[in-house]
């Protein structure tokens, strides 16, 4: 079976380990979110981890993340020193053995939504990115220099008609939902910060990006490898550029280069059916098929595409995703390699008594729970099928 995880955003994050725990995790994917982007990951510190979970009657099975600073990103500032902080950060990582790392080179930003309580039929709430939203953010609330140039005259107009109906509060909820800072902290962007970096990635290109990327992973790889801990690049959320950055883990054949550029088993994916899966030309089993061999952890969603390139997260089992043929090819490729690989459910519903509760956007618990529920019925059906 696949390794049953779920992410902990740490000693603070209002789903407790024990709750992982009765979900039906035996794993748990966290981060030092603590420690800032760039400073080596200590020995002691890791320990430290590593034990509160032990603890909890769980193993820490996937890191998520290891963050990758904006320096190294752009080969600007003290890039050099970074990198050299990270195959320290590897080191420490295997010698307290853990595994697997994850990691992603989207600059600037992380994941990115429009609106994090999207209503469902059902009464639950999804999140959701909308991109006449999203443009009226880009043109009419961050006002970025330049970015008419992005977007088509009647993408501008949907989104000032998208701007106009909307009232003032729903306008700082779109800025809020636009600004929020990396996964696991609570600070958002201001405008000007935003506009400050996004001035530094000025003349990075896709090319220059994806340059960097492997610069940054042929330094790491021999560390990587030495300390027997394999790399799991997150792809681009959604899969596609947004202000005006470049995204360059978007595709199939994006994350084909990505594993011919530094062949090595420690140079590997993280597995996104939610963010490979935003577009409908990502072709999911068929990437598990080809990419089977480099993949080192899976997050298991789906996503709900329209015709104007919105999408909401579905249901795991629902959506655009062909979750059965996905798990069917999984389960297949963990037989040929002889594996378990760690899976989590990504994101999931606020519900239930979610819906009163404060929690990172997308991770509250029940949803998460439902998530994992059905993908491990799914997939105990199929090995059962298969047999
Ligand atoms: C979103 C997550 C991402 C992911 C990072 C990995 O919910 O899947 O934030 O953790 O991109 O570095």
């Amino acid at each position: 079976m696949m390794e049953q995880t779920m992410r902990w955003y740490g000693p603070h994050d209002a789903v407790s380990l024990a709750d992982l725990r009765q979900a039906g995790c035996t794993g748990v994917v966290t981060a030092l979110h603590h420690i800032p982007v760039g400073d080596v990951w200590t020995v002691e510190e890791i320990e430290k981890r590593k034990e509160m979970i032990l603890k909890a009657g769980m193993t820490w099975t996937v890191i998520e993340s290891l963050p990758v600073h904006e320096d190294i990103k752009r080969q600007s500032g003290d890039y050099l020193q970074y990198i050299e902080n990270y195959k320290v950060s590897l080191k420490n990582v295997g010698q307290c053995g853990l595994k697997v790392v994850t990691y992603n080179f989207m600059p600037i930003l992380d994941w990115m939504r429009t609106d994090i309580t999207y209503d469902m039929p059902d009464g639950s709430k999804a999140l959701y990115f909308e991109k006449a939203a999203f443009i009226a953010f880009d043109l009419f609330l961050l006002k970025r220099p330049g970015a008419e140039k992005d977007y088509t005259v009647d993408e501008i107009a949907l989104a000032k008609k998208r701007f106009d109906a909307m009232t003032e509060a729903e306008r700082q909820k779109l800025f809020h939902n636009a600004t929020l800072g990396l996964p696991g902290s609570d600070d958002a962007f201001t405008a000007p910060e935003i506009l400050a970096a996004l001035k530094k990635y000025e003349g990075i290109n896709a090319a220059k990006l994806r340059e960097n990327l492997y610069y940054f992973l042929k330094q790491i790889t021999p560390a990587a490898e030495a300390a027997d801990v394999k790399m799991a690049i997150h792809p681009d959320d959604p899969p596609y550029s947004i202000l005006g950055l470049p995204r360059i883990m978007s595709t199939e054949k994006d994350a084909t280069d990505l594993v011919n550029a530094v062949p090595s088993p420690a140079n590997g994916l993280c597995f996104c059916t939610g963010s490979y899966g935003a577009r409908a030309d990502n072709d999911l089993p068929g990437m598990v098929k080809r990419l089977g061999d480099h993949i080192n952890f899976l997050h298991l969603r789906s996503t709900k595409r329209d015709y104007k390139g919105d999408f909401y997260e579905a249901n795991h089992l629902e959506g655009d995703a062909d979750m059965f043929s996905v798990v069917k090819e999984i389960v297949q490729l963990m037989k040929r390699r002889g594996i378990s690989i760690p899976m989590r459910p990504d994101h999931g519903h606020q519900m239930l008594d979610d819906l009163n509760k404060k929690t990172y956007p997308g991770y509250s618990a029940i949803g998460r729970l439902r998530g994992l529920a059905e993908l491990r019925g799914l997939e105990l059906g199929i090995r059962r099928m298969l047999e």
